[in-house]
């Protein structure tokens, strides 16, 4: 609830920033996205979201991002946007300690910094605490929620007993470390089920796919897996089916492309739950105008989740949290 009323508040922002514009000099604004990766159907969500509301402001909306997940590919293409000098830069930081230097340097040049979807340091900006705490605000779903509702499904799923375990990408990632740590937590409520170690895939399904084998092959009774996000889970639900146990293995799959439809209406997977990107890209050019026109902002903004299934998968006011591609 008081998520939205927060989203809706600063909807009414952007309405009065419009009809009373400050920009210095008349100026648009010139706001950069840079994404964790280009060809994730997630990412290119958000951009949409992000145009959107660039569209109704007035503001130009550069995209610039690297092919893969990864700090060594983004912190380049980081410093281009610098030198570009856009007014504020939204960012989903691919690592919680790589990029608080790299980020810095835009602070530096006079540029603001808002991270979307992943955070650097803490999270907890504008504190005056720690050295990562310049950003400011914080546009994401909550993550740790969304690791304990996918725990919650995947105990009922198996019946609350037997081994699972997390796919996941590599440690040092926000989200997926809070996903991680939110089903944990959550599986600490149901003594019956052992979760094995993490199988890290560094965003490959390839990998994730693979490791799924190898874990089955270690645990002929594994009875439930998490992909802790669009490429682990895809590669999970691969790794289940090429094992020949479709729907005997439960699999919870964070974020929700298109192709998770025949996933879930096979019984492949189980449950997917939705982030809202467009949502996050919305609102974190919504936050970056309203700031850069004078106003105060929230250090941090939360967006919501669909849990999707084959029972609900239909209905139009679910299947439209399905990602673009
Ligand atoms: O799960 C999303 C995003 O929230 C995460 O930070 C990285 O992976 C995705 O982009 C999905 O591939």
């Amino acid at each position: 609830m008081k998520r939205r009323v927060l989203g809706a508040g600063l909807a009414l922002l952007a309405i009065g920033a419009l009809a009373t514009p400050t920009d210095a000099a008349g100026k648009k604004l010139t706001i950069a996205l840079i994404p964790g990766l280009t060809t994730d159907a997630f990412y290119i969500t958000m951009h949409k979201g992000a145009q959107a509301a660039a569209d109704a402001l007035g503001d130009t909306l550069v995209f610039q991002g690297a092919p893969d997940f990864n700090p060594v590919v983004q912190v380049p293409v980081l410093d281009a946007v610098i030198a570009r000098h856009p007014d504020a830069i939204l960012i989903a930081p691919t690592d919680k300690v790589q990029l608080v230097q790299p980020l810095k340097k835009a602070i530096d040049a006079g540029i603001k910094v808002i991270t979307v979807d992943t955070f650097i340091g803490t999270g907890k900006y504008q504190t005056g605490s720690g050295d990562a705490d310049f950003p400011l605000s914080y546009v994401a779903s909550d993550n740790i929620l969304g690791g304990q509702i996918a725990a919650r499904a995947l105990a009922k799923a198996i019946g609350d007993k037997g081994k699972v375990y997390v796919s996941n990408v590599k440690p040092g990632v926000s989200t997926t470390d809070q996903r991680e740590e939110g089903f944990k937590d959550e599986m600490k409520n149901h003594p019956g089920i052992t979760v094995l170690e993490t199988q890290y895939n560094d965003d490959d399904a390839n990998k994730a796919a693979s490791q799924l084998q190898s874990v089955l092959a270690r645990n002929p009774d594994l009875a439930g897996v998490f992909g802790a996000n669009l490429f682990s889970a895809l590669g999970a639900a691969n790794g289940v089916k090429q094992g020949g146990a479709a729907g005997r293995i439960k699999v919870a799959a964070f974020d929700a492309p298109k192709s998770i439809v025949g996933q879930l209406k096979s019984g492949l997977v189980d449950m997917a739950i939705a982030q809202h990107p467009a949502e996050i890209g919305y609102f974190g050019v919504v936050a970056a105008h309203a700031y850069l026109n004078g106003q105060s902002i929230p250090t941090a903004i939360g967006t919501g989740f669909t849990v999707i299934t084959k029972d609900n998968v239909d209905d139009p006011n679910v299947s439209r949290f399905l990602y673009s591609e």
